[in-house]
């Protein structure tokens, strides 16, 4: 089959790497449009590849050049940008979050249910990880029993002090909200959000750190520290504590090295380090699904579940209160 032709909206941090990673390590695919707000910075991206710049997102999507389309743009530019994919019937994989709110994240799902095919893939490119994929196996398997409970831990080394304890929540711990749909198959039905003093590097009047509780349809509970200015480094980590056993994931344990006197290894500084690897294998799944039409991995169920969630974790870092999720109507289709 001739190569797909992808065109990427939005090209800062996450979108370059997708450039690139679609360029240079995933087979099958190659850049054919660049869109950016800067057009300058799309320009940069394009020239090496013999990709052209559409300044406007809408034509870049129905573009005949373009088969499928990576959306790293801003989150409230998703919404308009998947719809202008399902109507020109083209494959997405759109970064978190699937849009801002619940209402159009629901419409989106039932916007794709009435075409009857997939076509939207939200990246929650954890799913992907290695680890993340083995420790769902094991829950599969039954190997732990019944999970009772999960610990997370998802720290950032510094974020700029415009990242708010909301955004902490939208943008950071939405990835454990997946995390606890992916691992444990049940939704999430109520939030809650514990303040801690904060960090003296925290601007006034931001939580950080923060305790994060969900609670899931069954009852099992899990916690997550979101802590994004640790001044440390890049650290994920997730524990299943089940009926037989417990499972950890994250310990970062690469190379140990022993010298002049002491020893230790070294932790990512960043989440394009940690999960790149990830990052990679989702391209590759999605370029794959897309080249026959469809696509797999987290869909936009998923994506709207997420907005749910953090629409409810938003209103409970703000206001103090553990916050119910009561999630809209599932189409048939996206089960
Ligand atoms: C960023 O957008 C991510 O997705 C990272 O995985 C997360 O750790 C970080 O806090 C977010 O800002």
């Amino acid at each position: 089959m001739s190569e797909l032709r992808v065109a990427v909206l939005g090209v800062g941090k996450m979108g370059a790497f997708h450039v690139d990673s679609l360029s240079r390590r995933v087979r099958g695919a190659r850049v054919s449009v660049v869109n950016d707000v800067d057009t300058d910075r799309a320009e940069q991206v394009a020239a090496p590849l013999d990709a052209r710049v559409e300044t406007d997102p809408t034509a870049a999507i129905a573009a005949t050049d373009v088969d499928a389309v990576v959306l790293a743009s801003p989150g409230f530019a998703h919404e308009k940008q998947v719809l202008a994919c399902l109507e020109a019937n083209k494959p997405v994989l759109c970064e978190k979050p699937l849009t801002m709110d619940e209402a159009s994240a629901h419409a989106i799902v039932q916007a794709e249910a009435e075409l009857g095919r997939r076509l939207v893939q939200v990246g929650f490119m954890r799913r992907y990880d290695r680890e993340y994929a083995a420790l769902r196996d094991l829950i599969v398997a039954g190997d732990l029993g019944s999970p009772l409970m999960m610990h997370c831990v998802h720290r950032n080394p510094a974020v700029p002090d415009s990242f708010t304890s909301e955004m902490a929540m939208a943008d950071s711990v939405v990835h454990e909200v997946d995390c606890t749909r992916f691992l444990l198959g049940e939704e999430i039905v109520a939030v809650t959000a514990l303040k801690p003093g904060a960090t003296s590097s925290a601007p006034s009047g931001t939580s950080d750190p923060m305790l994060v509780l969900f609670e899931t349809e069954s009852g099992r509970l899990v916690d997550v520290e979101s802590f994004v200015r640790t001044g440390v480094a890049y650290e994920v980590r997730t524990e299943v504590v089940g009926e037989n056993g417990m499972a950890t994931i994250g310990l970062d344990q690469n190379l140990l090295l022993r010298r002049e006197g002491r020893w230790g290894g070294r932790i990512a500084p960043d989440f394009v380090e940690r999960f790149g690897a990830a990052y990679d294998a989702q391209m590759q799944a999605f370029v794959d699904a897309a080249g026959t039409g469809t696509v797999g991995g987290p869909s936009a169920w998923d994506g709207y579940a997420a907005v749910a969630v953090c629409a409810a974790g938003v209103e409970a870092v703000s206001t103090g209160r553990r916050v119910e999720i009561r999630l809209g109507d599932r189409p048939e289709a996206t089960r």
